[in-house]
């Protein structure tokens, strides 16, 4: 996790940057506009309504990069959230710490022509186009304070490495039951081309009920589409199964379980499809 970060000497204490929105080019408004067509494309019938709500009410299918000042504004009236710039990869702590006082931290600068289908590092199309719109949902607003609240007493116990996996999960991988169909909802789901497709209609991977004890033990796949993942009923239940319960004994409890691995299915898993792991076979024998 990130430990070795030092601040660059033009980030504040808290790590946050001016997003110096007049300073974005041509070819970097047309880059977003690229993605975003591209993903507004394969998002329609594939994502929870509450991410195309959120994306209308936000009013960010207007052209170019959003501007965090004006976006902020928008989020602070719906759900008293705000979006601020930082300069990459924060601190544990500091990432806690801004969720819990609902402010979400994205990165300012955007991914290259060449790096289109991947990169590393989270851009602004990822933090802002994948995590922003559903911050505008009330039970998924509440649920990232509660996240950010919850990491920060984490730190305590030595169990980051167990809540993390649930940040994974939920708000980067996870799916939702939306009307008898799985829908897409995690953000590094909605903001790839590939993975759109690949978590809904692939053979490849594990589709399973959530259940917070099992997936605070599953390792997962930092380089490549996930082998598991795991479906909320709605954004309400997760808040209840997770930040409303006290993670002390559950951290305590986990202490005598063994990890699992990211393509593992167990007994007690509601398995809603089991996967033929073709796709992780595949891309291990290149
Ligand atoms: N920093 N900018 C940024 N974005 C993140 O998602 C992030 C971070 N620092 C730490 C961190 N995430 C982790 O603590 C969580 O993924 C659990
Ligand atoms: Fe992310």
């Amino acid at each position: 996790m990130s430990t070795d970060l030092t601040r660059p000497p033009e980030a504040a204490p808290d790590w946050t940057i001016s997003q110096d929105w007049a300073r974005y080019t041509a070819g970097e408004h047309a880059m977003w506009d690229r993605l975003f067509a591209r993903q507004s494309a394969m998002l329609p019938g594939r994502v929870t309504s509450a991410f195309m709500d959120g994306l209308d009410v936000l009013r960010m299918t207007k052209p170019g990069i959003p501007d965090f000042d004006e976006l902020s504004e928008r989020l602070m009236r719906k759900t008293g959230w705000q979006v601020v710039a930082v300069p990459g990869l924060v601190p544990d702590e500091v990432f806690f710490d801004h969720l819990a006082n609902r402010r979400f931290v994205a990165g300012r600068f955007i991914r290259t022509p060449d790096q289109i289908d991947y990169l590393q590092e989270p851009d602004i199309f990822h933090d802002v186009f994948g995590h922003v719109p559903l911050l505008a949902h009330p039970a998924f607003a509440d649920y990232m304070q509660a996240y950010g609240q919850g990491g920060l007493r984490s730190l305590g116990f030595g169990a980051l490495h167990k809540l993390a996996r649930l940040y994974w999960y939920t708000v980067e991988f996870g799916l939702i039951r939306e009307g008898g169909d799985l829908k897409l909802y995690g953000a590094g789901i909605v903001s790839s081309y590939g993975e759109s497709r690949f978590a809904l209609e692939d053979a490849s991977p594990n589709r399973i009920g959530f259940d917070v004890m099992r997936l605070m033990r599953t390792d997962y796949r930092i380089d490549d589409y996930q082998q598991s993942y795991f479906v909320i009923d709605s954004f309400e239940d997760l808040l209840r199964q997770t930040m409303e319960t006290d993670f002390a004994p559950l951290y305590a409890a986990l202490e005598d379980e063994p990890d699992l691995a990211p393509d593992a299915v167990i007994d007690g898993d509601v398995v809603l499809t089991r996967g033929t792991q073709a796709y992780a076979k595949n891309a291990a024998s290149l």
